[in-house]
């Protein structure tokens, strides 16, 4: 059953830098699809929780070399 997640993401401050995080998530096994607002600073990803967890999901954002705030 697919889940949903809200990240905050600091340090977008460009089109470019959307893309790039939503490739990054788009990426990762088990995401079922991820967008991101620049205006809001927020990434949303569906996502399957079998496969992977929001902790994971946040770390392939800071590895992309964004910051992640608070989840939900
Ligand atoms: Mo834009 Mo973002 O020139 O890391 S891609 S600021």
């Amino acid at each position: 059953i697919p889940k949903e997640l809200q990240l905050a993401v600091e340090g977008m401050t460009c089109a470019a830098c959307v893309g790039r995080v939503e490739q990054t998530l788009n990426k990762v096994p088990g995401v079922l699809g991820a967008s991101v607002n620049l205006a809001t600073e927020t990434a949303n990803v569906h996502y399957d929780p079998a496969v992977i967890q929001p902790e994971q999901l946040a770390e392939a954002v800071q590895s992309a070399g964004y910051a992640v705030g608070s989840q939900e």
